[in-house]
Protein backbone atom coordinates (compact mmCIF):
# COMPACT_ATOMS: atom_id res chain seq x y z
CA UNK A 1 0.00 0.00 0.00
CA UNK A 2 1.17 3.12 -0.97
CA UNK A 3 1.83 6.27 1.76
CA UNK A 4 -0.49 9.20 0.93
CA UNK A 5 0.28 11.30 3.57
CA UNK A 6 1.12 14.91 2.68
CA UNK A 7 4.39 16.32 3.16
CA UNK A 8 5.57 20.11 3.14
CA UNK A 9 7.39 19.31 -0.15
CA UNK A 10 3.79 18.48 -1.48
CA UNK A 11 3.45 22.57 -0.97
CA UNK A 12 -0.44 21.38 -0.17
CA UNK A 13 -2.32 24.63 0.94
CA UNK A 14 -5.74 25.87 1.92
CA UNK A 15 -7.34 29.36 1.76
CA UNK A 16 -8.79 30.26 5.49
CA UNK A 17 -11.97 31.03 3.56
CA UNK A 18 -12.02 27.20 2.21
CA UNK A 19 -11.76 25.41 5.62
CA UNK A 20 -13.52 28.23 7.06
CA UNK A 21 -16.66 28.23 5.14
CA UNK A 22 -19.45 27.86 7.62
CA UNK A 23 -21.73 26.48 4.49
CA UNK A 24 -23.73 29.74 3.96
CA UNK A 25 -25.07 30.15 0.71
CA UNK A 26 -27.74 31.92 -1.32
CA UNK A 27 -30.43 29.74 -0.02
CA UNK A 28 -29.54 29.32 3.87
CA UNK A 29 -27.82 30.83 6.63
CA UNK A 30 -24.39 28.93 8.18
CA UNK A 31 -24.61 25.48 8.94
CA UNK A 32 -21.17 25.23 11.05
CA UNK A 33 -19.76 27.93 13.41
CA UNK A 34 -17.26 30.60 12.92
CA UNK A 35 -13.81 29.45 13.33
CA UNK A 36 -10.93 32.25 14.47
CA UNK A 37 -8.01 32.28 12.23
CA UNK A 38 -5.52 30.90 14.42
CA UNK A 39 -8.23 27.96 14.98
CA UNK A 40 -8.20 27.55 11.24
CA UNK A 41 -4.15 27.18 10.84
CA UNK A 42 -4.40 24.68 14.13
CA UNK A 43 -7.38 22.21 12.01
CA UNK A 44 -5.03 22.62 8.99
CA UNK A 45 -2.16 21.98 10.55
CA UNK A 46 -3.69 18.97 11.93
CA UNK A 47 -4.80 17.32 8.65
CA UNK A 48 -1.54 17.84 7.33
CA UNK A 49 -1.07 21.00 4.86
CA UNK A 50 1.79 23.31 4.40
CA UNK A 51 0.59 26.19 4.04
CA UNK A 52 -2.52 28.71 4.50
CA UNK A 53 -3.63 32.09 2.37
CA UNK A 54 -6.07 34.50 3.17
CA UNK A 55 -8.04 37.55 2.25
CA UNK A 56 -7.19 40.68 3.97
CA UNK A 57 -10.91 40.32 5.39
CA UNK A 58 -10.57 36.74 6.42
CA UNK A 59 -8.07 37.70 8.48
CA UNK A 60 -8.98 40.77 10.01
CA UNK A 61 -12.64 41.87 9.18
CA UNK A 62 -13.31 45.21 7.91
CA UNK A 63 -14.20 47.33 10.68
CA UNK A 64 -11.56 46.12 12.87
CA UNK A 65 -9.75 48.69 15.08
CA UNK A 66 -5.88 48.36 15.52
CA UNK A 67 -6.15 46.53 18.58
CA UNK A 68 -8.44 44.01 17.34
CA UNK A 69 -6.06 43.41 14.40
CA UNK A 70 -2.81 43.49 16.27
CA UNK A 71 -4.51 40.72 18.62
CA UNK A 72 -5.65 38.57 15.55
CA UNK A 73 -2.64 38.63 14.12
CA UNK A 74 -0.49 38.00 17.01
CA UNK A 75 -2.83 34.91 17.68
CA UNK A 76 -2.43 33.73 14.16
CA UNK A 77 1.81 34.25 14.12
CA UNK A 78 1.43 32.25 16.98
CA UNK A 79 -0.63 29.11 15.36
CA UNK A 80 1.42 29.24 12.37
CA UNK A 81 4.53 28.54 14.50
CA UNK A 82 3.12 25.94 16.29
CA UNK A 83 2.30 24.50 13.30
CA UNK A 84 5.02 24.89 11.41
CA UNK A 85 2.53 26.45 8.40
CA UNK A 86 3.55 29.08 6.31
CA UNK A 87 1.80 31.98 4.09
CA UNK A 88 2.51 31.90 0.39
CA UNK A 89 0.00 33.35 -1.01
CA UNK A 90 -2.45 36.26 0.05
CA UNK A 91 -5.21 38.65 -2.00
CA UNK A 92 -7.67 41.06 -1.50
CA UNK A 93 -11.74 40.90 -0.73
CA UNK A 94 -12.59 43.12 -3.63
CA UNK A 95 -16.30 41.58 -3.50
CA UNK A 96 -18.21 41.43 -0.11
CA UNK A 97 -18.53 44.61 1.04
CA UNK A 98 -21.32 46.57 -0.41
CA UNK A 99 -19.45 49.54 -1.72
CA UNK A 100 -18.22 46.80 -4.55
CA UNK A 101 -21.53 46.09 -5.50
CA UNK A 102 -20.75 47.23 -8.83
CA UNK A 103 -17.19 45.86 -9.27
CA UNK A 104 -13.75 47.21 -7.75
CA UNK A 105 -11.51 48.57 -10.49
CA UNK A 106 -14.08 48.61 -13.21
CA UNK A 107 -16.31 50.32 -11.29
CA UNK A 108 -17.51 53.35 -12.89
CA UNK A 109 -17.35 55.40 -9.77
CA UNK A 110 -13.73 57.00 -9.17
CA UNK A 111 -14.26 56.69 -5.40
CA UNK A 112 -14.47 52.96 -5.37
CA UNK A 113 -11.80 52.72 -7.68
CA UNK A 114 -9.81 54.51 -5.52
CA UNK A 115 -10.94 52.68 -2.44
CA UNK A 116 -10.32 49.23 -4.00
CA UNK A 117 -6.25 50.28 -4.64
CA UNK A 118 -5.84 51.47 -1.23
CA UNK A 119 -7.75 48.38 0.26
CA UNK A 120 -5.34 46.32 -2.09
CA UNK A 121 -2.27 48.17 -1.19
CA UNK A 122 -2.77 47.70 2.38
CA UNK A 123 -3.94 44.28 2.17
CA UNK A 124 -0.45 43.76 0.17
CA UNK A 125 1.09 44.84 2.79
CA UNK A 126 -0.60 42.74 5.09
CA UNK A 127 0.20 39.40 2.96
CA UNK A 128 4.06 40.41 2.96
CA UNK A 129 4.04 40.75 6.10
CA UNK A 130 3.38 36.73 6.79
CA UNK A 131 5.55 35.92 3.71
CA UNK A 132 3.52 36.07 0.88
CA UNK A 133 5.45 35.74 -2.39
CA UNK A 134 2.33 35.67 -4.88
CA UNK A 135 -0.33 38.03 -4.51
CA UNK A 136 -3.97 36.67 -6.24
CA UNK A 137 -6.43 39.15 -8.40
CA UNK A 138 -9.92 37.56 -8.26
CA UNK A 139 -12.06 39.92 -9.93
CA UNK A 140 -15.44 38.58 -8.81
CA UNK A 141 -17.48 41.36 -9.05
CA UNK A 142 -15.70 42.51 -12.10
CA UNK A 143 -18.50 42.55 -14.89
CA UNK A 144 -22.05 43.53 -15.30
CA UNK A 145 -25.20 42.49 -15.51
CA UNK A 146 -26.22 44.76 -18.21
CA UNK A 147 -23.94 45.63 -20.91
CA UNK A 148 -25.84 49.05 -20.62
CA UNK A 149 -24.07 49.95 -17.95
CA UNK A 150 -20.53 50.01 -18.51
CA UNK A 151 -18.01 50.23 -21.47
CA UNK A 152 -16.48 46.53 -21.59
CA UNK A 153 -13.12 48.44 -23.37
CA UNK A 154 -12.97 51.10 -20.80
CA UNK A 155 -13.55 48.46 -17.92
CA UNK A 156 -10.10 46.41 -19.08
CA UNK A 157 -8.47 49.93 -19.40
CA UNK A 158 -9.12 50.78 -16.00
CA UNK A 159 -8.64 47.16 -14.75
CA UNK A 160 -4.60 47.49 -16.40
CA UNK A 161 -4.45 51.15 -15.37
CA UNK A 162 -5.37 49.71 -11.51
CA UNK A 163 -2.58 46.39 -12.02
CA UNK A 164 -0.22 48.75 -13.67
CA UNK A 165 -0.23 51.25 -10.65
CA UNK A 166 -0.15 48.19 -7.62
CA UNK A 167 3.06 46.43 -9.75
CA UNK A 168 4.34 50.09 -9.25
CA UNK A 169 3.28 49.93 -5.89
CA UNK A 170 5.11 46.69 -5.42
CA UNK A 171 7.95 47.70 -6.97
CA UNK A 172 8.52 50.85 -4.68
CA UNK A 173 8.01 49.07 -1.83
CA UNK A 174 10.99 46.61 -2.59
CA UNK A 175 8.80 43.48 -2.22
CA UNK A 176 9.53 39.77 -3.65
CA UNK A 177 6.14 39.62 -4.91
CA UNK A 178 4.59 37.97 -7.87
CA UNK A 179 0.93 38.87 -9.10
CA UNK A 180 -1.51 35.89 -10.05
CA UNK A 181 -5.05 37.40 -12.22
CA UNK A 182 -7.13 34.19 -11.57
CA UNK A 183 -10.59 34.05 -14.52
CA UNK A 184 -13.82 33.02 -13.69
CA UNK A 185 -16.51 33.77 -16.60
CA UNK A 186 -19.73 34.42 -13.88
CA UNK A 187 -21.12 34.33 -10.79
CA UNK A 188 -21.39 36.04 -8.59
CA UNK A 189 -21.89 38.90 -11.64
CA UNK A 190 -23.93 37.37 -14.35
CA UNK A 191 -21.07 38.08 -16.71
CA UNK A 192 -17.09 38.76 -15.25
CA UNK A 193 -14.80 40.67 -17.86
CA UNK A 194 -11.50 38.35 -18.86
CA UNK A 195 -13.41 35.17 -17.98
CA UNK A 196 -10.70 32.38 -18.80
CA UNK A 197 -7.31 31.87 -18.14
CA UNK A 198 -6.60 32.93 -21.96
CA UNK A 199 -8.52 36.40 -21.44
CA UNK A 200 -5.88 36.66 -18.62
CA UNK A 201 -2.44 35.57 -20.80
CA UNK A 202 -3.48 38.28 -23.52
CA UNK A 203 -4.51 41.20 -20.56
CA UNK A 204 -1.04 40.31 -19.13
CA UNK A 205 1.00 41.08 -22.49
CA UNK A 206 -0.93 44.32 -22.13
CA UNK A 207 0.29 45.67 -18.96
CA UNK A 208 3.46 47.74 -18.25
CA UNK A 209 4.78 45.04 -16.32
CA UNK A 210 4.19 41.71 -17.55
CA UNK A 211 7.22 39.88 -16.17
CA UNK A 212 5.36 40.69 -12.42
CA UNK A 213 2.24 39.31 -13.67
CA UNK A 214 1.13 35.64 -14.12
CA UNK A 215 -2.05 33.42 -13.76
CA UNK A 216 -4.22 31.88 -10.58
CA UNK A 217 -5.91 29.45 -13.01
CA UNK A 218 -8.89 27.17 -10.65
CA UNK A 219 -10.71 23.43 -12.42
CA UNK A 220 -13.84 24.82 -11.49
CA UNK A 221 -13.70 28.22 -13.21
CA UNK A 222 -13.04 26.84 -16.68
CA UNK A 223 -14.84 23.74 -16.16
CA UNK A 224 -18.41 26.09 -15.34
CA UNK A 225 -16.99 27.48 -18.88
CA UNK A 226 -16.87 23.83 -20.36
CA UNK A 227 -13.46 23.83 -21.35
CA UNK A 228 -10.10 22.05 -20.76
CA UNK A 229 -8.84 22.99 -18.07
CA UNK A 230 -5.58 21.56 -18.62
CA UNK A 231 -5.14 23.07 -21.60
CA UNK A 232 -5.56 26.31 -20.13
CA UNK A 233 -2.83 25.41 -17.45
CA UNK A 234 -0.50 24.23 -20.13
CA UNK A 235 -0.69 27.02 -22.39
CA UNK A 236 -0.19 29.12 -18.70
CA UNK A 237 3.10 26.84 -18.24
CA UNK A 238 4.46 27.29 -21.63
CA UNK A 239 4.25 30.37 -21.72
CA UNK A 240 5.69 30.87 -18.20
CA UNK A 241 3.01 32.62 -16.82
CA UNK A 242 1.60 29.52 -13.82
CA UNK A 243 2.38 31.25 -11.06
CA UNK A 244 -0.42 29.26 -8.97
CA UNK A 245 -3.22 26.98 -9.06
CA UNK A 246 -6.75 26.57 -7.14
CA UNK A 247 -6.97 22.83 -7.53
CA UNK A 248 -11.20 21.91 -7.00
CA UNK A 249 -14.00 20.14 -8.85
CA UNK A 250 -17.39 21.04 -10.74
CA UNK A 251 -19.83 20.36 -12.31
CA UNK A 252 -20.11 22.23 -15.92
CA UNK A 253 -23.83 23.77 -16.52
CA UNK A 254 -24.20 24.35 -12.58
CA UNK A 255 -23.65 26.52 -9.91
CA UNK A 256 -20.19 27.51 -8.27
CA UNK A 257 -19.44 24.76 -6.83
CA UNK A 258 -15.94 24.35 -5.37
CA UNK A 259 -15.92 20.76 -5.06
CA UNK A 260 -13.24 18.15 -2.91
CA UNK A 261 -10.93 18.35 -5.60
CA UNK A 262 -11.08 15.24 -8.31
CA UNK A 263 -14.71 14.28 -6.60
CA UNK A 264 -16.34 15.19 -10.42
CA UNK A 265 -13.84 13.58 -12.74
CA UNK A 266 -11.20 12.32 -12.16
CA UNK A 267 -10.12 11.67 -15.62
CA UNK A 268 -9.89 15.78 -15.97
CA UNK A 269 -7.96 15.19 -12.59
CA UNK A 270 -5.92 12.70 -13.38
CA UNK A 271 -4.55 14.66 -16.78
CA UNK A 272 -4.06 17.86 -14.26
CA UNK A 273 -2.20 16.10 -11.91
CA UNK A 274 0.67 14.38 -14.57
CA UNK A 275 0.95 18.03 -16.54
CA UNK A 276 1.45 19.11 -12.94
CA UNK A 277 3.98 16.69 -12.04
CA UNK A 278 5.81 16.25 -15.65
CA UNK A 279 6.48 19.58 -15.65
CA UNK A 280 8.26 19.93 -12.15
CA UNK A 281 5.50 22.67 -11.40
CA UNK A 282 7.22 23.90 -8.41
CA UNK A 283 4.45 26.40 -6.68
CA UNK A 284 1.44 25.78 -4.05
CA UNK A 285 -0.96 23.08 -4.73
CA UNK A 286 -4.00 25.33 -3.46
CA UNK A 287 -7.08 23.63 -2.68
CA UNK A 288 -9.76 26.57 -3.42
CA UNK A 289 -12.73 24.44 -2.49
CA UNK A 290 -15.15 23.63 0.47
CA UNK A 291 -16.89 21.20 2.07
CA UNK A 292 -20.41 19.81 1.78
CA UNK A 293 -22.95 21.81 3.87
CA UNK A 294 -24.25 18.56 5.33
CA UNK A 295 -20.70 18.37 7.41
CA UNK A 296 -20.11 19.32 10.59
CA UNK A 297 -15.94 20.38 11.03
CA UNK A 298 -14.86 16.51 11.02
CA UNK A 299 -16.42 16.82 7.80
CA UNK A 300 -14.10 19.66 6.71
CA UNK A 301 -11.09 17.81 8.21
CA UNK A 302 -12.29 14.64 5.91
CA UNK A 303 -13.43 17.02 3.00
CA UNK A 304 -9.59 18.65 3.63
CA UNK A 305 -7.43 15.15 3.90
CA UNK A 306 -9.98 14.00 0.75
CA UNK A 307 -8.10 16.84 -1.71
CA UNK A 308 -4.66 15.98 -0.53
CA UNK A 309 -5.12 12.07 -0.58
CA UNK A 310 -6.66 12.20 -4.11
CA UNK A 311 -4.22 14.57 -5.66
CA UNK A 312 -1.39 11.66 -4.14
CA UNK A 313 -3.31 8.87 -5.66
CA UNK A 314 -3.15 10.46 -8.56
CA UNK A 315 0.19 11.33 -8.65
CA UNK A 316 1.48 7.83 -8.21
CA UNK A 317 -1.04 7.04 -11.15
CA UNK A 318 1.04 9.38 -13.44
CA UNK A 319 4.23 7.86 -12.42
CA UNK A 320 2.44 4.78 -13.04
CA UNK A 321 1.55 6.05 -16.43
CA UNK A 322 5.07 7.25 -16.84
CA UNK A 323 6.29 3.36 -16.24
CA UNK A 324 3.07 1.04 -17.95
CA UNK A 325 5.45 -0.88 -21.02
CA UNK A 326 2.09 -1.26 -22.75
CA UNK A 327 1.16 2.82 -22.69
CA UNK A 328 4.72 3.80 -23.43
CA UNK A 329 4.84 1.41 -26.12
CA UNK A 330 2.01 3.17 -27.86
CA UNK A 331 2.65 6.03 -27.34
CA UNK A 332 6.62 5.46 -29.07
CA UNK A 333 4.66 3.96 -31.93
CA UNK A 334 2.39 7.15 -32.14
CA UNK A 335 4.86 9.43 -32.38
CA UNK A 336 7.15 7.33 -34.53
CA UNK A 337 9.37 9.86 -36.90
CA UNK A 338 11.07 8.14 -39.77
CA UNK A 339 13.09 11.58 -40.33
CA UNK A 340 11.88 12.22 -43.53
CA UNK A 341 10.28 15.29 -42.88
CA UNK A 342 13.55 16.52 -41.47
CA UNK A 343 14.80 18.87 -44.16
CA UNK A 344 11.20 20.84 -43.74
CA UNK A 345 11.06 21.57 -39.95
CA UNK A 346 12.38 24.35 -37.66
CA UNK A 347 12.70 27.75 -38.94
CA UNK A 348 12.10 29.25 -42.02
CA UNK A 349 14.37 29.83 -45.07
CA UNK A 350 13.06 30.55 -48.64
CA UNK A 351 14.67 27.01 -49.68
CA UNK A 352 12.87 24.84 -47.35
CA UNK A 353 9.48 26.69 -48.24
CA UNK A 354 10.51 25.91 -51.84
CA UNK A 355 11.14 22.57 -51.43
CA UNK A 356 8.46 21.77 -49.44
CA UNK A 357 5.90 22.85 -51.66
CA UNK A 358 7.26 20.40 -54.43
CA UNK A 359 7.37 17.51 -51.83
CA UNK A 360 4.77 14.99 -52.82
CA UNK A 361 2.69 13.08 -49.83
CA UNK A 362 0.58 10.65 -50.19
CA UNK A 363 -2.50 11.63 -48.52
CA UNK A 364 -4.01 7.81 -48.40
CA UNK A 365 -1.15 5.95 -47.23
CA UNK A 366 -0.58 8.24 -43.99
CA UNK A 367 -4.09 8.89 -43.62
CA UNK A 368 -5.46 5.32 -43.75
CA UNK A 369 -3.04 4.29 -40.29
CA UNK A 370 -4.98 3.92 -36.97
CA UNK A 371 -3.96 6.21 -34.66
CA UNK A 372 -4.95 3.27 -31.58
CA UNK A 373 -6.34 6.36 -29.45
CA UNK A 374 -9.15 4.12 -27.89
CA UNK A 375 -6.80 0.90 -26.61
CA UNK A 376 -4.54 3.95 -25.21
CA UNK A 377 -7.49 5.60 -23.69
CA UNK A 378 -8.72 2.52 -22.09
CA UNK A 379 -5.65 1.32 -21.02
CA UNK A 380 -5.16 4.92 -19.18
CA UNK A 381 -9.63 3.83 -18.03
CA UNK A 382 -7.74 0.28 -16.73
CA UNK A 383 -4.74 2.46 -14.88
CA UNK A 384 -6.81 4.86 -13.09
CA UNK A 385 -9.95 2.07 -11.93
CA UNK A 386 -7.15 0.11 -10.70
CA UNK A 387 -7.16 -2.60 -13.15
CA UNK A 388 -3.34 -2.45 -14.19
C1 LIG B 1 -13.55 33.24 -3.79
C2 LIG B 1 -13.46 32.69 -5.18
C3 LIG B 1 -12.18 32.02 -5.44
C4 LIG B 1 -11.00 32.94 -5.38
C5 LIG B 1 -10.77 33.49 -4.03
C6 LIG B 1 -9.68 34.51 -4.12
S1 LIG B 1 -12.18 34.08 -3.28
O1 LIG B 1 -13.76 32.20 -2.87
O2 LIG B 1 -14.55 31.78 -5.39
O3 LIG B 1 -12.18 31.35 -6.66
O4 LIG B 1 -9.85 32.18 -5.68
O5 LIG B 1 -10.15 35.81 -4.12
MN1 LIG C 1 -10.19 30.38 -6.78
MN1 LIG D 1 -14.31 29.02 -7.26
Amino acid sequence: MSDFTPKPEHKFTFGLWTVGSTGRDPFGGPVRSPKSPAELVYLLGEVGAYGVNFHDNDLIPIDATPAEAAAIKKDFRKALADMGLVVPMATTNLFGDPIFKDGAFTSNDPKVRSYALQKTMRSIDLGVEFGAKIYVFWGGREGTETDSSKNAALAIRRNREAMDFLCEYVLDQGYDLKLALEAKPNEPRGDIYNPTTGHMLAFISTLAHPEMVGVNPEVAHEHMAGINFMHGVAQAWESGKLFHIDLNDQYPGRYDQDLRFGSRDIKAAFYLVKFLEDVHYDGSRHFDAHAYRTEDYEGVKDFARGCMRTYLILKEKAAQFNQDAEIQALLAEINADDGSMAPFAGKYTPQKAAALKEQAFDRQAISARGLRYERLDQLTIDLLLGAR
